[in-house]
């Protein structure tokens, strides 16, 4: 109890001192993002205020940001948070139950079922964990602190808003991640306003508590971005020779099938001479693993640029076609 009390006792000094802003209304960019908000967009000043008044400063999602778990973590340690008996027993009811949709989307997008439902399930473990974060509190905290991604957090924020105005809801009622990813399939506010897609046709595109809107947006976000009906995603390769030639683990689309060939590169499940390939190099179970990406990979990265991400989703969805 008294190193209990002790500790509270430097947390106050350190409050009083105000060596830290604790709330959003602290700091310097609030009054320059209220003012966007009530001189551009129209809402109301005393509202926002009391937003951000209500509003909370999460120091530590701050940290979040600058070290995700696809960073710091093997691929043979990342994976099985993703890929696993249970994350695939569960999918694959997650499918039994929404095949008419997922159909429906494959239909219109030409996105597998399996690739849509993989989505949902690294992003939100389909449906069950949306995230902890009140998204205003997640997005004004990453808007407020100066950094080279504040205006990114800004324009985030107030799209947020923009939403939450449109779609007749609190914005402080809504929760997801601590970056300010929303709903089923974990959209930013940018990407809702871009690829929503109301599936079920009832007039609302709800991604928070409808999966169905979820499975339309997630096709439509890759449908979009360039996804090419069955076409191969991933494969493991072969390489004879000196790998490091090509450059490895990238997302530059410059490179041919034909050109990592010519350098020792041999696919498993081949494409044509000209198909675009991403080399990559992954520490798994069993040491070393060679792969090369399609353009259907790329179109995942879009998602989440980490080769670490894709990959999960790519085998994920394998594991998941194989289960039907
Ligand atoms: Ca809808």
């Amino acid at each position: 109890m008294q190193r209990f009390w002790g500790a509270m006792l430097v947390f106050s000094l350190v409050s009083a001192a105000g060596v830290q802003a604790e709330e959003l209304s602290e700091f310097p960019r609030t009054a320059a993002i209220i003012d966007v908000l009530v001189s551009e967009h129209e809402f109301d000043a005393i509202e926002v205020e009391a937003w951000f008044a209500q509003g909370e400063y999460i120091a530590r999602n701050v940290e979040s940001l600058a070290k995700p778990a696809e960073t710091t973590k093997t691929y043979a340690e990342y994976r099985p948070l993703f890929v696993s008996d249970e994350t695939v027993e569960n999918g694959k009811r997650f499918m039994e139950q929404q095949a008419r949709w997922l159909s429906l989307a494959e239909q219109r997008t030409g996105v597998p079922g399996e690739v849509i439902a993989a989505i949902m399930g690294v992003e939100t473990r389909y449906g069950n964990f949306l995230g902890v974060h009140r998204t205003f509190d997640a997005l004004a905290t990453l808007a407020v602190t100066e950094g080279r991604r504040a205006d990114y957090f800004q324009r985030e924020l107030i799209n947020f808003l923009l939403i939450s105005r449109d779609q007749s809801f609190d914005p402080l009622s809504v929760k997801g991640s601590y970056a300010g990813a929303m709903g089923y399939p974990q959209f930013m506010p940018s990407s809702y306003l871009a690829y929503a897609d109301d599936l079920d046709g009832d007039g609302n595109i709800d991604i928070w508590s409808d999966p169905v809107d979820a499975i339309g947006s997630i096709a439509r976000y890759l449908d979009e971005h360039g996804w090419q009906s069955d076409e191969p995603i991933a494969t493991r390769a072969h390489v004879s020779g000196e790998y490091r030639q090509v450059e490895l683990n990238s997302f530059n689309r410059d490179r041919t099938l034909a050109e990592v060939a010519a350098q020792g590169w041999d696919p498993l499940v081949s494409s044509s001479d000209d198909a675009q390939v991403h080399p990559i190099r992954l520490d798994g179970d069993d040491g070393a693993e060679f792969w090369l990406g399609y353009r259907n990979f790329w179109v995942i990265s879009r998602y989440n640029r980490s080769i670490a991400y894709s990959m999960a989703i790519f085998q994920l969805s394998e594991a998941l076609r194989l289960a039907q």
